[in-house]
């Protein structure tokens, strides 16, 4: 149905003149909504139903039966080759049937992830920093519901950009409100399981919105959010030279990174998830490298990144000498919010530097990457139809092994 470019009519709403665009925008909402309640007030009498009017303004101002008739509407998840061969028509009309197949999709995944804050134990709920998150999803449903037909497509890629941008901290703010309640969680399991589905769907939908923001640009190397030749050792060497430089404000110094095995492959792929995933490995490699050498850091062993291509996946083997992951952690390592930062006396005037540059939180230390890092790494692997494991030398080192399908590669290929 929503195949994009073939079939798709050409002429639609988005390309009606903006004259005839009608402000119907959240703001509008709310001063209704507004006014409704002062009006209302003063003839209310009892507390009970002052409540009552004010949730009726709240939840007309969160949209809620919009959001339920959403929540009941399927996900139309894409291929990357749908992506592929969808983008770049001479005529730009790619641009139009993306934004129609968005229009539709990005309320529905949104309205997917509310209902998932929704069904959360109620003391989670209540936390602030979650709520914060799960009105500012209920604000993105409303403004986009509120692009109509009518409006011009350069205006829904505006509101786009602007959701970006204003959803970039989530991932740092469900780390800090899981963090603030996790001691009244009993069930781990249906933390980790939520984390998972919001993070990867919250990829997805960022995948999405990036691929069609990226359409409007001239690259003859991209289609939207995929590389046409990407080259897994040049994105190793930009997040190797990320992490050296953070790994040497901490510790004065950093490992050599040496990359060998298939250096010189090139194939189509997406590196938004690479961005999020390598720079998390890398400083993990380097921060144990580094702390289990606190004797000798001017001599210390080289993280070795070996790059295997195939037909069918390829794989980025992150092996570091840093002494290996003790086996009574071994099983822990991949839970969101474990971190080994607790135990170690860091210089807390250090305290945030690779959180913030890296976005995995503030609960962990510059250097500790456990805190949402790996699990959030192996959560965005596996929804590419990919893996990350982890081979623990103890008293070695370890090895990391990341795996990802390619997008043109034999069989089915993951859907964004
Ligand atoms: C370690 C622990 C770890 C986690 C993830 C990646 C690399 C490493 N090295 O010692």
């Amino acid at each position: 149905q929503y195949a994009l470019g073939s079939g798709a009519p050409r002429i639609m709403g988005f390309l009606l003149p903006p004259s005839s665009q009608k402000t119907v925008g959240l703001r509008s909402a709310l001063e209704i909504g507004v006014t409704a309640r002062f009006r209302s007030t003063s003839s209310i009498s009892s507390y009970s139903e002052l409540a009552r009017e004010r949730s009726k303004t709240v939840t007309s101002f969160y949209n809620q039966s919009a959001i339920d008739a959403s929540a009941e509407k399927p996900s139309v998840r894409l291929t990357p080759s749908t992506l592929l061969y969808a983008g770049k028509s001479p005529d730009g009309s790619h641009i139009l049937s993306s934004a129609k197949y968005l229009h539709k999709e990005l309320p529905v995944r949104i309205a997917h992830r509310i209902k998932g804050f929704r069904s959360l134990p109620f003391i989670i709920g209540c936390n602030p920093t979650i709520l914060q998150v799960v009105s500012s999803f209920c604000c993105a449903f409303s403004l986009l519901l509120s692009i109509k037909d009518q409006d011009t497509e350069a205006r829904y890629s505006k509101l786009v950009q602007q959701l970006l941008d204003d959803h970039k901290d989530v991932v740092t703010m469900l780390a800090e409100g899981f963090r603030e309640c996790r001691k009244h969680i009993q069930n781990e399991a249906l933390i980790r399981n939520f984390l998972d589905t919001t993070l990867t769907s919250r990829l997805g939908i960022r995948m999405l919105a990036t691929h069609h923001l990226s359409l409007h640009e001239e690259n003859p190397e991209y289609v939207g959010i995929i590389c046409r030749r990407l080259s897994p050792k040049k994105i190793i060497e930009k997040w190797v030279d990320f992490a050296r430089r953070l790994c040497e404000h901490q510790y004065g110094n950093s490992p050599q990174v040496r990359i060998n095995g298939h250096v010189a492959a090139r194939f189509p792929f997406i590196p938004l998830p690479l961005d999020y995933i390598l720079p998390e490995l890398l400083k993990n490699a380097m921060r144990a490298t580094m702390e289990s050498h606190l004797d000798t850091p001017y001599n210390i062993p080289d993280v070795v990144v070996t790059i295997a291509n195939n037909d069918t996946d390829f794989v980025i083997r992150i092996a570091d000498r840093g002494g290996g992951i003790p086996h009574s952690i071994m099983d822990k390592v991949m839970d969101y919010h474990f971190s080994t930062a607790e135990q170690s006396t860091q210089d807390p005037r250090m305290s945030n530097l690779f959180n913030t540059m890296t976005n995995s939180g503030p609960q962990s230390g510059p250097m500790h990457g456990f805190g949402f890092g790996l699990p959030t790494s192996r959560a965005y692997a596996e929804y590419l139809g990919g893996s990350l494991a982890l081979q623990s030398m103890q008293g070695i080192g370890t090895d990391v092994y990341l795996r990802l399908r390619h997008i043109d590669g034999k069989g089915e290929s993951f859907r964004v």
